[in-house]
C-alpha cells in the first residue's frame, strides 16, 4: 500500500504550467456560478498562494459569496464581473462544463485562444477544455487537486490558504461522510489541518450557523413531504413558500440531505421554483440499487449516482390532489 496517497498530477501539464507562470501572467481565477464551498475555497486558496508571488490577480464569480463562507480572509475579494482584456489567463476551478462561470453571455470571446485557460476539476463530465488540465475524477474535491498543485509548485500553505482549501474538502465530501472521502482527501486534510486550517471555524460558520427564516422554511417543506407507495420521498417548494418567511431559495441547501436521510424512502426529489421562473430538482438516494444521475438525464438533468439534479425552464409547480371515494 502507498504509504502517503496523493493525487499524482500528471508532468507534462505542470511543466506546461511552471512555463505559463514562470511569465508572470494577468491572471483572473473564475469558479462557477452560484458557488459551493468547494468552488469558494479552492480559488481562495489559489488567490492566496499566488498573490506574494506578485502577479496581478482578479478572483471572480457571476454570484456573490454565501455568508456562510465569508469568514474565510480574502472571500471580499471575490468580483462578480471583471476585465477580460486585461486577463492573459484563466484559471477555471470546479467547473464540471466550460459554460459553468456563466459568464460567456456577457463575454461571448471568453475562450479566445489568445487567452491561456487553465482547467482544474474532479467532476467526471468535464471534457479537458483547458489549455492547461488538471482533471481528476478521482480526487474528492477542486480544494484537494489545488493542496496537490501547491505541493507540487512548491508554494507553501499558510493558514488563510489551509482553512480556504479546507472548506472545500469538508463541504464536498459533506464532512468526511461520503464516499468521495478517500486516503488521499483525509491526506490532504491533515496537511491542511497541520498548515493551520481551522475546521471548528468552519464547522462554526458552515453547519451551526442556521438563521431563524431557515428552520421556518424548513418547517413549511417538512410538513409538506410526502412518501409514496414505490418509496419515493417528494417534496415541492413554491416561490411563495420561501419569500413568505423572508428567506431565499439558498436556504432550502441541506434539507434535501436531511429528508434524504430517512429510512423509509428509496429516494429523494424535491421540485423547487426558482427566483426566475424555473422548477429545479434535487435528487438524492442511499439505495444501492437506485441511480438518481439516470433519472435526472432523463430530463436534461445529471450529477452522481447518489446526488443530482434537472432544471425545467420557465415552469411553476402545480399541486395534484388525488380523491378517491371509499365506500363505507
Ligand atoms: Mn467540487
Amino acid at each position: 500500500m502507498n504509504p502517503s496517497p496523493t493525487l499524482s498530477l500528471e508532468k507534462a501539464e505542470l511543466q506546461k504550467l511552471k512555463d505559463f507562470l514562470g511569465g508572470k501572467p494577468s491572471l483572473t481565477i473564475l469558479t462557477h456560478a452560484n458557488p459551493d464551498g468547494d468552488a469558494v475555497g479552492s480559488a481562495l486558496g489559489l488567490f492566496w498562494a499566488l498573490k506574494p508571488l506578485g502577479f496581478k490577480l482578479t478572483l471572480a464569480c457571476l454570484d456573490p459569496i454565501s455568508p456562510a463562507f465569508q469568514f474565510l480572509a480574502g472571500s471580499g475579494e471575490f468580483q462578480t464581473d471583471f476585465d477580460l482584456e486585461s486577463s492573459e489567463g484563466l484559471v477555471f476551478l470546479d467547473c464540471g462544463e466550460k459554460r459553468m462561470t456563466r459568464f460567456e453571455d456577457s463575454k461571448p470571446d471568453l475562450f479566445d485562444p489568445k487567452r491561456t485557460i487553465i482547467n482544474l476539476d474532479h467532476h467526471p463530465t468535464n471534457d479537458s477544455f483547458g489549455d492547461i488540465n488538471f482533471v481528476l475524477p478521482k480526487a474528492s474535491s477542486t480544494a484537494e487537486i489545488v493542496t496537490s498543485l501547491l505541493e507540487a509548485l512548491e508554494l507553501p500553505l499558510t493558514p488563510e490558504i489551509s482553512s480556504a482549501l479546507l472548506l472545500g474538502l469538508y463541504t464536498d465530501t459533506g464532512s468526511f461522510q461520503h464516499q468521495n472521502t478517500t486516503p488521499s482527501a483525509y491526506a490532504a486534510a491533515a496537511k491542511l489541518v497541520r498548515a493551520g486550517g481551522n475546521i471548528s471555524k468552519i464547522a462554526k460558520h458552515v453547519f451551526f450557523s442556521n438563521e431563524f427564516k431557515k428552520f421556518k422554511l424548513w418547517g413549511k417543506v417538512l410538513n409538506n413531504l410526502h412518501v409514496t407507495e414505490d418509496g419515493a420521498a417528494i417534496v415541492g417548494v413554491y416561490k411563495k413558500d420561501y419569500e413568505s418567511v423572508g428567506a431565499t431559495r439558498a436556504d432550502l441547501n441541506g434539507v434535501v440531505d436531511l429528508i434524504n436521510s430517512m429510512p423509509e424512502s428509496r429516494y429523494t426529489v424535491m421540485l423547487s421554483e426558482d427566483e426566475k421562473g424555473n422548477v429545479k430538482a434535487s435528487l438524492r438516494t442511499r439505495n444501492e440499487d437506485v441511480d438518481v444521475r439516470a433519472l435526472a438525464e432523463k430530463f436534461g438533468g445529471g450529477g452522481h449516482v447518489k446526488a443530482s439534479g434537472f432544471t425545467i425552464p420557465r415552469g411553476h409547480l402545480q399541486k395534484e390532489v388525488k380523491w378517491k371515494i371509499v365506500q363505507e
